[in-house]
């Protein structure tokens, strides 16, 4: 079947810009793909939510295909094995009550688990700020731009889209949070930043601290410990999928009231 060059451009071009048009209005936005954003996005999507997932990198999985120092497993307790077995991923118990999992299969699990459930996920797409509104005060979307323009250095301005929640799941740095709290001082949002590691008390904290932090705007995995000062937990992953459901569960209780 022949087929011309032109057709190809006009096939991404078109398809492309019927997805942005579509999510420019999403129910929620999840900042990062890592294991609590993949986590995140298929529960939400599962519940019946329109999800976008913008990851900074071409690649999904955050600090999950790292394992342990470049070593290929990964670690989680008890509580998380059977959200890890919902994904299809497989776990051999250890020691101590850990599980442990192939980093790879991990990584690649989570990620079609949030595609299969109707998540979409962008990758290459930056969350640089956030939509607010007064009265009562919310956030209420944030604003994307290509990473590539941003390593660039260029001076573009990004794209806006609206969301009825966000969820920052951009790990360590707890990037979405950090700006709201950077840019709007009567959100009255302080970033304590992360402690040093106690990963048993982390595990734990990091799963009762997620959730809301102003309306509309939500925090999951390690950027919980960035906002409320937790300790780390280190190369323990259990937490990231606890902490992504909760705030899944918590999200769809909030917007279907
Ligand atoms: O860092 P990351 O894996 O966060 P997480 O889901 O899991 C933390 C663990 O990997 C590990 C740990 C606990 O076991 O200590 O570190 O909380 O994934 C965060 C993802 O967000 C992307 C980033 O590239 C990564 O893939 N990201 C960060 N900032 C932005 C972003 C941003 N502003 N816009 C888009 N993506």
């Amino acid at each position: 079947m022949p087929f011309s060059e032109k057709n190809i451009t006009r096939v991404i071009v078109r398809e492309a810009a019927k997805e942005w048009e579509e999510i420019s209005e999403t129910d929620v936005v999840v900042v990062g793909a890592g294991p609590a954003g993949l986590t995140a996005a298929h529960y939400l999507a599962d519940f019946g939510f329109d999800v976008v997932v913008f990851e900074r990198r071409l690649s999904f999985g955050g600090g999950i295909g790292g394992g342990g120092m470049l070593f290929h497993k990964i670690v989680v307790e008890k509580e998380a094995k059977e959200i890890a077995e919902e994904f299809g991923i497989k776990t051999r118990e250890v020691e101590d009550g850990l599980y442990v999992i192939d980093a790879a299969e991990m990584l690649a699990k989570l990620s079609a688990g949030a595609i299969d459930s109707g998540a979409k996920v962008i990758l290459g797409v930056t969350v640089d700020d956030v939509i607010y509104r007064p009265e009562p005060l919310r956030i209420s979307g944030v604003l994307v731009q290509w990473s590539a323009v941003q390593i660039a250095g260029l001076h573009v301005d990004p794209l806006m889209i609206e969301s009825k929640a966000v969820v920052d799941a951009t790990g360590h740095d707890a990037e979405v949070v950090s700006v709201a709290a950077r840019k709007i001082p009567e959100l009255e949002i302080y970033v304590a930043g992360e402690k040093s590691a106690y990963s048993e008390l982390s595990e734990k904290l990091v799963v009762e601290k997620t959730g809301k932090v102003v309306d509309g705007l939500y925090v999951a995995g390690m950027a919980v410990s960035a906002v409320y000062g937790l300790p780390r937990m280190g190369p323990i992953f259990g937490g990231m999928l606890l902490s992504g459901r909760k705030v899944a569960e918590q999200i769809m209780f909030d917007l279907k009231k």
